[in-house]
């Protein structure tokens, strides 16, 4: 059986980072890990680790700049639409790899995770080929600082997630800027109150998002906070997102992290799939 991991969120959001942590974590643990690169812009220094497919060797932003003209963002389009085309070339790279893990790291283009179809395209490939797949969704921590940002980055994920019908999961990255210093957040300085504020945004209460009125300029206008109000109502009724977080800084919080991963993908599970109910009680008895 063959897995594959999509890394997707944001540009920035620390997905080359955490694909770079995952694959050592993986090759720590014994286990036969790999990066793929599909971000045609990636820099060779992006990676900890050379990836064994990459989509540069198909096609490469700055070919695509210099040779046919394009801008940046539509060079992006251009490469990946080029990807689409010419997925027997993706097909046959992913050939080698048997009983494999596969750390899919994604372009940060918004663009892909909202509308594109490139990553429904992607997936529909990796299913036809048998790959068991699922996607990792990043956004930074640093968006807790603004509720704006923030529910912004909740409804980013959560088009990426209707979009694409796979198993998923929301992960807050960077948690080692928000928890390294206790102190800080809880004077404000960076924008967290208390760390119980955090709670909230890990799993998004969307009251956060109609605090006091007139703090912000913008809320003063009606249709804002008409607006608001719609996706407070949104997010209430569809409570579809929750962020588990991430700090690299501290090992146990990848390998929780990886077990999810493990557990949504059914990871070594090749006879039917087994219910999370069974597993919640194993692991009950366990601690018993
Ligand atoms: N403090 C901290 N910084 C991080 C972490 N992960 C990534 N960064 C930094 O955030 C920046 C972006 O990280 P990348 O891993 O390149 O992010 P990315 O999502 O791959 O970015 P794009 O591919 O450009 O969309 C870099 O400067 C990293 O050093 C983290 O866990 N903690
Ligand atoms: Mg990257």
């Amino acid at each position: 059986m063959r897995y594959a991991v999509l890394v997707t969120g944001p540009a920035g959001a620390g997905k080359s980072t955490f694909s770079g942590s995952f694959l050592t974590h993986l090759r720590t643990s014994k286990r036969t890990g790999h990066l793929v690169n599909l971000d045609p812009a990636a820099s060779p220094t992006s990676f900890e680790y050379e990836p064994v497919i990459d989509i540069k060797d198909l096609v490469s932003l700055e070919d695509v700049m210099t040779e046919l003209g394009y801008g940046p963002n539509g060079g992006l389009v251009y490469c990946f639409e080029y990807l689409l085309e010419n997925m027997d070339w993706l097909e046959e790279e992913l050939g080698g790899y048997d009983d494999d893990y596969l750390i899919i790291d994604c372009p940060g283009q918004i663009e892909l995770y909202t509308h594109h179809p490139f990553l429904p395209t992607l997936v529909q490939n990796l299913t036809r080929m048998g790959i068991r797949t699922c996607a990792v969704y990043l956004i930074e921590s640093q968006f807790m600082e603004d509720r704006y940002k923030f529910f912004s980055g909740v409804l980013s994920a959560m088009s990426a997630m209707v979009n694409l019908e796979i198993p998923w999961i929301n992960i807050m990255s960077k948690m080692d800027l928000v928890t390294a210093n206790p102190e800080d957040s809880a004077s404000g300085r960076n924008g967290l109150r208390a760390r119980k504020d955090i709670a909230r945004f890990l799993d998004p209460d969307p009251l956060l998002l109609v605090g006091p009125r007139g703090q912000e300029g913008n809320t003063e206008n009606p249709r804002f906070h008409a607006l608001n109000q719609a996706i407070v109502q949104l997010i209430e009724d569809h409570p579809l997102v929750s962020f588990l977080p991430l700090d690299l800084s501290n090992p146990d919080s990848l390998e929780t992290v990886i077990s999810h991963i493990d557990y949504t993908m059914q990871y070594g599970e090749d006879e039917e799939p087994k219910e999370p109910h069974d597993l919640d009680e194993g692991d009950f008895q366990e601690l018993e």
